[in-house]
This record gives structure tokens, C-alpha cells and sequence, in this order.
């Protein structure tokens, strides 16, 4: 018979091993960014943008189900506060780290590194942004890609390959300019590349060159006969927008983090801080490339359109496609856009009901599986341990364990 204090030990190292063995649960995805100012000309037109190690976008953090998000935000901004708000990720237990400057967490200081750390517990598409002043709009953006853990497979079928497209504008409070109220979308970017119209009355010469390398259009290239899920997100200031790859079809899958019934579009129409995933079959002349588009659509806006290039492998990713870019639903056209609203549909056995108690969320929701079975074992190891000392020996024990359970 052991002495009590060699079971206590035992216990305690018992339980250290458990909680050691399912700690997280998946892997731990660690970044470490600085923020900081710097000059660019996404397009084409000289600014200061904020940038995340030198990015706009920033990186894409890429995870699975139940991974532990750590990002290490080291704020080089000078004279400005920083938050950054992870949307979409539910943050259920980990509320602080929301990033919604003011609201669930005070600003990290000019000079300050502040320590996000959280779960991502659903598959998806998400974004990240800056949650103070107009940071967002100067660049400090980038998109989360939840992949389902290995094993798992999506309820659709052929992907080969993913890309990711995000679109953003520049507006006129990049600008240097006393703020407007309304910051009204200048260009149209797409994966932080658009053109900008360098003939703008009152632009500072010099700044503006459309030849320029850095602005040339961004380019999604393709193997023919394949079929890509294309993620899709949007923050553009106050603009609505339409996406569309010339020639091509898509089949919209994803909705916000969410699956649906699969419907097929000509245009995407997505609106700010929407994620979509859609499904894009390389079936068309595969000798030549083509233009995706974006332009601003419920309000009859002068912002030129965002181009990007489809390029069909092995053509040239540089090579202009032979024909004008395919014309954009009129910004008027209110039908086209409620008709996408009302397809979207859950998709049929991926349906998350909301819990029926809020208590029992707050505490369980972000843990995988291990780690509540590892949390139970712990649970009845102590009361065992606890018995024994007690010398109540093991009814007692079964009593106790099956009170716990219905507790839960
Ligand atoms: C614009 O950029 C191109 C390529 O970098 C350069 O050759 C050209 O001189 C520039 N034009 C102006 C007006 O600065
Ligand atoms: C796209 O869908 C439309 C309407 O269903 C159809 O007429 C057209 O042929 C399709 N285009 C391609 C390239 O599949
Ligand atoms: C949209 O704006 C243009 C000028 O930019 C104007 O000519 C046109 O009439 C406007 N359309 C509508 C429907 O208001
Ligand atoms: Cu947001």
C-alpha cells in the first residue's frame, strides 16, 4: 500500500502528464509581425501604407480545426495605437483577444508587442484587420484560411489546388488629405494590386506611374482541365462589390465560415468583411489567359475597375489576355444581387445550431475532444486519489463520478 503523500504525487504527476499530453488541441501556428508604416504604390500611386513585415496583404495565416493561433504583434507605428480584430473567429474563452481596440482590449502602445492567442474551431475562410482609426483602409489587412484537420474531407469534391483573392480599396483618406467623412473607394485593389488613374486632376506629379512593376496586375495562375477553390473575401471601404472571371463560371460553397447548397454565379456580388468560397473549373481555350474583375456596384461610383489576370499555365502570367475585360453588372442592378442573397441555403448536414446554454458554451465550446476527455480523466483520477485517502473506498468514488457526469 502506498503512503498517501506517494499517491498524492503520483496524482499530481498523472495529471501534469495528461495535461501536458493534450495541452492544445492541435498545433500551434506562431507568427511574429511588426507593424510600421512605409511607401508603396499598390496603385501605382505613391503612399503610406501600413504594412506587416513589409506586406499588404499582410501574411495569410494558414491553420486547421482546433489549431492555437499565436501572433506575437510588435507595434512600429510610432505615434499610433494598434488592435487587430480576427473576423469570423468566434473567440469563444478567449473574449480578449477579440482585438476590437476600446471595446474587448485596451490599444497596444507605439513600440509595444501584444500577444494574440486563440482557437480556431471552424473550418473557413476569415479575415483579419485593423480595429483602430483608418488602419484598415491603409493596408493593415490579411485573410485566415481555416483548413478541416488532416483525414476530414470537404463536402465537395475535385479541389487541386487553392488560391485566395481579397479585394480592398484605397480611399481618399490614404491620401494625405484632410479626412472626408465618406472614404470614397479611389481604386479598386485586388490582393493589394490595382491602378489607380494617374490623370486625376490635383494628384501630386511624380507620384502616380502606371508602368510601374509594383503595380502591375496580380495574377492567379491555373493548370488547365482542374478544378480550384478560389477563396474570396472583401473589405472595401462602403463599396459593394461584383467579382467575376471572364468566361468562367462559379459555384459558390462557403459562406462566411459556413458550407452551402452549392449554386452556381456568373458574378460574385460580396460586400465588406464577406468571405465566400467558390469553385472555378479551368474548362475554357487554355492557350490564352483571362481577366478577373472586380468593380463597385450599388452606387453609381467612377472608381476604375480592379484587374487581375487568370492565367491559364504555361502561358506567360505577365501576358495581357487578347480581349477587353468583360463589362460589369450594372451598379443598379438591385435583382442580381438579392437573387444571390436568397440562394444561399445551409448546405444540408453541416447546419451548427446555436447552443441552448450560453454557460455550458462559454466553457467547453473551444476545447477539442482530447482535451475534455483529458480534463474528465483528471477529474476522476483526483476523486479516486481523494477516496482512497478518505479510505471510502471505491462506491463512493462511482457516486461521486456519476455526479460530475450529470453535472455536465
Ligand atoms: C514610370 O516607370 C517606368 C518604369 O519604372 C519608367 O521607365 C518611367 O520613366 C516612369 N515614368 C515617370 C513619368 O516617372
Ligand atoms: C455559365 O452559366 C450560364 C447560365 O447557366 C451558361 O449559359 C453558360 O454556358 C455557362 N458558362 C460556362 C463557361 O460554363
Ligand atoms: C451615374 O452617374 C453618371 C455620371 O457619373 C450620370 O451621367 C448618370 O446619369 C448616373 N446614373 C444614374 C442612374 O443616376
Ligand atoms: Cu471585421
Amino acid at each position: 500500500m502506498m503512503r498517501r503523500g506517494d499517491q498524492l504525487l503520483l496524482g499530481f504527476f498523472f495529471c501534469l502528464f495528461l495535461s501536458l499530453a493534450f495541452a492544445e488541441g492541435g498545433r500551434i501556428r506562431h507568427y511574429k509581425w511588426e507593424v510600421k508604416y512605409e511607401y508603396k504604390s499598390p496603385d501605382c500611386y505613391k503612399k503610406l501604407v501600413i504594412a506587416i513585415n513589409s506586406r499588404t496583404p499582410g501574411p495569410t495565416i494558414e491553420a486547421e480545426q482546433y489549431d492555437t493561433v499565436v501572433v506575437e504583434l510588435k507595434n512600429g507605428l510610432l505615434t499610433e495605437n494598434v488592435a487587430i480584430h480576427w473576423h469570423g473567429i468566434q473567440q469563444i474563452g478567449t473574449p480578449w483577444f477579440d482585438g476590437t481596440e476600446g471595446v474587448t482590449q485596451c490599444p497596444i502602445l507605439p513600440g509595444d508587442t501584444f500577444v494574440y492567442k486563440f482557437v480556431v474551431d471552424r473550418p473557413g475562410t476569415y479575415l483579419y484587420h485593423a480595429h483602430y482609426g483608418m488602419q484598415r483602409e491603409a493596408g493593415l489587412y490579411g485573410l485566415i484560411r481555416v483548413a478541416l484537420p488532416p483525414g476530414v474531407s470537404e463536402p465537395f469534391h475535385m479541389i487541386t489546388i487553392e488560391a485566395s483573392s481579397l479585394m480592398t480599396g484605397t480611399t481618399k483618406a490614404l491620401m494625405n488629405k484632410p479626412l472626408d467623412y465618406l472614404p470614397w473607394t479611389l481604386s479598386l485593389l485586388i490582393h493589394g494590386k490595382g491602378s489607380f488613374n494617374c490623370f486625376t486632376p490635383g494628384i501630386q506629379s511624380g507620384l502616380c506611374n502606371a508602368t510601374k512593376l509594383e503595380c502591375s496586375p496580380y495574377v492567379l495562375t491555373v493548370v488547365p482541365g482542374k478544378t480550384y477553390r478560389l477563396r474570396i473575401a472583401s473589405l472595401t471601404a462602403l463599396s459593394a462589390l461584383s467579382f467575376q472571371i471572364e468566361g468562367h463560371n462559379m459555384t459558390v460553397v462557403e459562406a462566411d465560415g459556413h458550407y452551402v447548397e452549392p449554386f452556381a454565379v456568373k458574378n460574385l456580388f460580396i460586400y465588406p468583411g464577406e468571405t465566400y468560397s467558390v469553385l472555378i473549373t479551368t474548362d475554357q481555350v487554355p492557350s490564352r489567359n483571362y481577366w478577373a474583375v472586380t468593380n463597385v456596384v450599388s452606387r453609381n461610383s467612377t472608381t476604375p475597375n480592379g484587374l487581375a489576370i487568370f492565367n491559364y499555365f504555361p502561358n506567360h502570367p505577365g501576358r495581357s489576355p487578347p480581349t477587353v475585360p468583360p463589362v460589369a453588372p450594372v451598379w443598379n442592378d438591385v435583382d442580381s444581387r438579392l437573387a444571390q442573397s436568397l440562394a444561399i441555403r445551409a448546405r444540408q448536414g453541416y447546419i451548427h445550431h446555436p447552443p441552448q446554454l450560453v454557460a455550458s458554451l462559454s466553457r467547453h465550446r473551444n476545447l477539442s475532444p482530447s482535451v475534455r476527455v483529458a480534463r474528465k480523466l483528471c477529474v476522476y483520477a483526483v476523486l479516486y486519489l481523494a477516496a482512497c485517502l478518505a479510505r471510502l473506498g471505491s462506491s463512493v468514488v462511482i457516486v461521486t463520478v456519476l455526479v460530475v457526469r450529470n453535472m455536465r
